[in-house]
Parts: C-alpha cells; sequence; structure tokens
C-alpha cells in the first residue's frame, strides 16, 4: 500500500477511536426520552482527593490481581479449552464468563481514562482468548459448549445465559470506547444477531433469569443505530406468556422479567436481578418515553428507597434468594447487601436522573457509591466484601473480605464502577452543565450548543464541605450550572465571584445558577458536613432506640478495637442529646479519614456475666458509667482485624 494512503488510513482511525472516547457510558445523545447527555470518562481528569487512592488501587492491584486468579482458577482457560489450545475440564459455576467481561470492561474504562500499556496489552490477550472460542454461528457461552451443549437456552431461568452476553456487550462497547477496536464488540454483535435471529415474538420464546443483557442491548442499540437490539430488550422486559408455563408462583417473585416489567408493584425477589431490571427498564425508558415504564420505574423507586434500603444504600435483606425482605425488613447483621446490589441502584439512578433530573437519584446514589458500594472494596485494593453488613459480632470465622469467590461477580463489579467514576461527575443538558458529583478535577467538554467549557473543581470534599469551581468557557457564554445540592447539607450555601447567589439554596435539589458566565468565573459551594445523627422509621424495629452517624455522603460505624480498654462495642449508648463531636483528621489511619468521638455512656456491669432474661431492670443507662466512643467511615470497616462493627448505635 501506498505510504500517503497509510498516513490517511491512520489518520481516519485516530479521528474514529478520538470519537469512540467522546462517548460516555451512558450514551444518551440521541435519546428522545433524555434530558441529560453524560460526559465522557475521557474529559474528566481527577486530581488528588478521596477517590484517588480507592481508584489507584483498582489499576494497581485489583484488577492485575484478579486476572491472576482468574488464571490459577481456569476461568480464562474456559475459552482456551472451546478453541482447542488446552484440553482442560471446565471449571467454575455457569456465569464465570461474565466475570472475565466485567473485568474487560473495567480496563477499558481506566484506558478511556488514560492509557496504561500492560492493562491493555493484558485485556488484549483475553480478548484474543475469547474471540477465539466463539462459534461460527455466533454461539459464545463457556458454560453450554461441549459436554453441555444440549443444556442451550433450556435452563433460561438460572442458566444466566443471556447475563452473560450483556456483560460481554458491555464489555465490548467499553472497549471501543477507549480504543476506538471493534473485535469485542463484534464478538458480542454477532451473538445478539444469533439471538435475534433464533429467539423472539415469532419465532421460539426466550427468557433471562438474571436482567443485565437489557441495559446491554439498549447501549447497543445506541452504539450502533440498529433498532433490533431495543426491540429484543423490549421483548425481554415484556416477557413471554409461553416462558410462564410451569413456572412455580413463588419463582415468579424472583424471576423479576418473567411477567411484564410494568406489572411489576413493587421490590422484592433477588436483589441484583431487580436492581439490574429496573436499570434496563429505565433504559427502555429513555429511548421510547412509555408512560407505564416511568409509572412503574417511579414506584419501585419509591418503593425502595421508602421502605427497602439500608442507610448505606445497599439492598437486598434476606441471605436466602439474596433478596429483598418485607416493608421494613433491614436486619444489620443478617443483612445480605451484596455489593452488586447496591452497585445495580446506582446504574438505576444514573439512568433515572437522565429521564428525569431530581437531585433524589443523585443523592441516592452518592449514598451507595461512598458506603454500600466502596466498603465492598478494601483499602489495599486486594479483598472483596460479596455481603456488606452493617453489624458484625467479630467473629474472625465470618471472613467478609476475601481475594475470591467461587461467585465473584463482585470485584469486578467494584473494579468497574470505580474506574468508570469520573463519567459520573456531569452531565449536559440543553441549558447548560449539570454537577452531580464532587471531587477535585478537571472538565474539558463542551455544552449542547457547542460552547468550548474547562471547569476546575477544588474540594476536600467529602472530608471537607467546600467545593471551588472555576468555570472557564471559551468565551463569555450563558448557561445554567446546576449543582446538586445533597439533601443532608443543610445549612449549604453558594457565591458567585465573591457575592452570595441571589436565590434560596435548597437541600435536596439542583440549584441552577443562570446567568452568563465569563472565563475564570468563581462558584463557592458550602456544605454542612458536620457530624449528624440518623434515626430509622420506628417500623424498622432492629433500630429501634439507636441512632447512626452521618457525615456529609458517609455513614459512619463502631468498631470494637477502637472503643475505650476492656468495653465492648455493642455495650455503650451514644448520647444523642449531647454527643460532644470531636473530630479528628487522620492522616495516617486507615487511608487517611476524619474520625469523630461522641459522648456516650455504658451501664456498668457486665452482660456476659448477667442472666439471659431476668427481671426488669436488668440493663439500664440509669446508673452508667459516661465515656467516649470512637467512630470510622463504615467503608474502612473490617480493614485491620476481627472486631465487632455497628452502624445503628442504642441512643439515650
Ligand atoms: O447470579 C450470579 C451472580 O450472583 C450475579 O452476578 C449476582 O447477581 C449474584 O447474586
Ligand atoms: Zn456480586
Amino acid at each position: 500500500m501506498k505510504r500517503s494512503l497509510l498516513i490517511v488510513l491512520a489518520a481516519a482511525m485516530a479521528l474514529l477511536a478520538k470519537d469512540q472516547r467522546s462517548r460516555p457510558v451512558l450514551d444518551t445523545a440521541r435519546s428522545p426520552h433524555a434530558a441529560l447527555r453524560g460526559v465522557p470518562i475521557s474529559a474528566v481528569r481527577f486530581g488528588d482527593g478521596f477517590w484517588a487512592p480507592r481508584r489507584q488501587a483498582v489499576v494497581d492491584v485489583s484488577l492485575p490481581t484478579l486476572l491472576e486468579l482468574f488464571e490459577q482458577k481456569g476461568i480464562i482457560d474456559n475459552f482456551r479449552r472451546l478453541s482447542g489450545k488446552k484440553e482442560v475440564r471446565r471449571r467454575g459455576p455457569l456465569f464465570t464468563d461474565s466475570d472475565v467481561y466485567k473485568w474487560l470492561e473495567a480496563v477499558a474504562f481506566v484506558l478511556q481514562e488514560r492509557d496504561h500499556p500492560a492493562l491493555r496489552q493484558s485485556a488484549a490477550r483475553v480478548i484474543q482468548e475469547i474471540a477465539a472460542a466463539q462459534e461460527p454461528s455466533g454461539y459464545l457461552n463457556t458454560y453450554y459448549s461441549r459436554e453441555n451443549r444440549g443444556e442451550r437456552h433450556k435452563n433460561m431461568r438460572h442458566g444466566h445465559e443471556l447475563y452473560c452476553l450483556g456483560h460481554l456487550i458491555q464489555a465490548g462497547i467499553a472497549w471501543q470506547r477507549a480504543t476506538g477496536e471493534t473485535r469485542l464488540l463484534e464478538v458480542g454483535r454477532r451473538m445478539a444477531d444469533y439471538v435475534d435471529r433464533e429467539f423472539g415474538p415469532n419465532r421460539r420464546p426466550i427468557f433471562e433469569g438474571h436482567p443485565e443483557i437489557e441495559l446491554a442491548l439498549a447501549e447497543l442499540y445506541r452504539s450502533t443505530g440498529d433498532r433490533k437490539y431495543l426491540a429484543l430488550a423490549a421483548y425481554l422486559l415484556q416477557g413471554d406468556p409461553r416462558n410462564e408455563a410451569d413456572v412455580p408462583p413463588r419463582e415468579f417473585v424472583y424471576l423479576f422479567t418473567i411477567k411484564p416489567f410494568t406489572s411489576r408493584t413493587r421490590m422484592e425477589g433477588h436483589a441484583v436481578r431487580a436492581g439490574y431490571a429496573c436499570s434496563g427498564a429505565a433504559d427502555y425508558y429513555l429511548e421510547t418515553g412509555e408512560a407505564a415504564y416511568a409509572a412503574t420505574l417511579q414506584r419501585l423507586w419509591e418503593d425502595m428507597t421508602a421502605r427497602k434500603q439500608y442507610l448505606t444504600g445497599g439492598i437486598g435483606s434476606r441471605a436466602q434468594g439474596e433478596a429483598f425482605g418485607e416493608p421494613y425488613e433491614l436486619p444489620n447483621q443478617q443483612a445480605y447487601t451484596e455489593s452488586c446490589a447496591a452497585i445495580s441502584t446506582m446504574f438505576w439512578n444514573w439512568r433515572m436522573v437522565h429521564a428525569w433530573p431530581e437531585a433524589k437519584y443523585m443523592d441516592n446514589f452518592e449514598r451507595a457509591l461512598y458506603n454500600g458500594a466502596n466498603a465492598g472494596l478494601s483499602l489495599d485494593g486486594r479483598l472483596y466484601c460479596y455481603r456488606n453488613p452493617l453489624e458484625l459480632t467479630g467473629n474472625p470465622e465470618d471472613q467478609i473480605r476475601n481475594p475470591w469467590y467461587d461467585t465473584t461477580c463482585c470485584p469486578p463489579n467494584l473494579q468497574r464502577i470505580l474506574a468508570s467514576l469520573p463519567g459520573y461527575v456531569y452531565s449536559t443538558s440543553r441549558d447548560g452543565l449539570w454537577v452531580h458529583l464532587y471531587h477535585a478535577s478537571r472538565l474539558d467538554w463542551k455544552l449542547e450548543d457547542g460552547t468550548v467549557l474547562r471547569v476546575d473543581q477544588q474540594t476536600g470534599y467529602p472530608w471537607k464541605g467546600e467545593v471551588d469551581l472555576t468555570v472557564h468557557p471559551a468565551r463569555a457564554a450563558a448557561f445554567t450550572l446546576h449543582l446538586r445540592i445533597p439533601a443532608w447539607a443543610s445549612p449549604a450555601s453558594v457565591t458567585v465571584n465573591g457575592a452570595p447567589w441571589r436565590e434560596p439554596v435548597k437541600p435536596g435539589a439542583y440549584l441552577p445558577l443562570k446567568r452568563t458566565w465569563q472565563p475564570g468565573d468563581r462558584v463557592r459551594l458550602t456544605l454542612n458536613v458536620a457530624p449528624r445523627l440518623t434515626q430509622a422509621n420506628p417500623r424498622v424495629r432492629e433500630n429501634l432506640g439507636k441512632v447512626a452517624v452521618e457525615r456529609g455522603p458517609l455513614v459512619y460505624c463502631m468498631e470494637g478495637l477502637d472503643q475505650p480498654p476492656g468495653t465492648h462495642a455493642f455495650d455503650w449508648y451514644l448520647r444523642a442529646d449531647a454527643p460532644q463531636w470531636r473530630e479528628a483528621w487522620q492522616a495516617a489511619q486507615l487511608g487517611g479519614i476524619t474520625r469523630l468521638e461522641a459522648n456516650a455512656v455504658r451501664p456498668s456491669g457486665e452482660p456476659a456475666r448477667q442472666p439471659l432474661y431476668a427481671a426488669y431492670p436488668m440493663w439500664t443507662t440509669a446508673k452508667a458509667t459516661p465515656g467516649r466512643i470512637t467512630l470510622i467511615p463504615y467503608y474502612t470497616f473490617a480493614n485491620r482485624e476481627a472486631t465487632p462493627m455497628q452502624v445503628w448505635i442504642p441512643a439515650r
């Protein structure tokens, strides 16, 4: 080929790659019912701050070690045996392919931010193994092949076949957006085409017991423009009556999409499945605006947040079925609260805020981000929680953090959410820019009218409540800067170029700063991050008479090893009437935290020496010894040694 032609080709490829890198995590640019559009990961550069060490641990430790474990456990070999590169038995549960795809998606998000040659090369090798394992028909699943080939599409309720495909498609899209390469996406697309060809309303029925593919198909539609993928998502969300024959009634609860999604009236069944189903349904709404979807989504969101969600943003109270419980059934020690379930609420909230830009969705997102999901990854990036309970007895056998789980869905899910975090800070709308999250960062992007815009955020959030934003449009421009004022941040104030903003600053809403912005204009947002006490609805029986401590977006907990020597964490009653907080920045503790101390009392005596039951009053705070208790952010629990932990503390 002529040199000039090669140069033109290379330039065209570079342009295409650049175009892909400018696509956000959720690409609603052409979604007719989206009020907001995402901003690509590549446009937001995080500086030092709360998320920097967490995200660095993902890149340096978590991603490489998980790949090593995939190799050790034979999870990548599962692909090699299909391509004939290795003659080994298949290992792991039937959904292990999805974990590899999620890992790839996380790597792709890292690369969307900046190149990382070692991770890129590792991922490229894994992609080769995956592509080589695909059948000519397009079918690809390492479990339902060879000796299990006859099981294909027969175990639709629990088989995870389309669930795996969903993760493959998402990885393919993220990889294309990171590198411009379409190889992985083509693998996913071929399998999606195979499913579309073989199954559907006028063909064979199909069903996926674990929703996930719906989100992927919606994004595949956005990515390719081919509407058949959205139609397939709609078909799966609507359910096919042919699938309902011989489903035991209790499974209807569990299988969130076996009946039409719009027939759901409450959050129930397996929490991750429900959270993903709602996310996929919100995607479908963003594309179609169907009123029945809007009504169902809002009803379910209300049910979750008013009755079934933990203070940490976690969902799923029961181990049995990894499921939601009854309204207000929110036990602390038994809380199942799978990391993936908290993450599913983040996907859902992100879609909801793009449809209906209300602060409550990103408040809820932020709650799960800083607490329920954040707790899932150890500070060193090597260990993961599958469950994130709100109370632990301190029994070392609990093994709450582990490097590996047979069902290792949570580790790569945590990786992909942290790797993609810059993509969740901003959105645009026709009238301007939306600031959802606060973190030291630089945005280099453009408004929807084409105005080139840079925004610098300087902040020590969430430890500190001040956020300084400097707005640099290329030239003076009239637009609205919408700032999320979290519901907890009372009082909050805003100044622009040093002058108080003219309208009231309402917590729990986006504050629209509408004006003509000059390059260099300064906004200072001040959020009250003083420690606060939170009470649960009295119907949450387990939390009666207890309080939780929050500071900014962070939920706090007590760990036994921080409490006065010789006392048990569970014996203390927080002086809710006069806590007399002391806040201390501890740079060397738990990766750097603001530690809290509060007044508390401890009834005299030793519960371990009391009978199990005795005449009232056996244990009261009437005669009590005062003391000071110590609290640390919940996400740091169980990072030192096995010790009792509690979020909800008896109050006096
Ligand atoms: O079903 C396999 C995995 O288990 C999924 O990723 C999660 O929902 C978890 O519950
Ligand atoms: Zn999980």
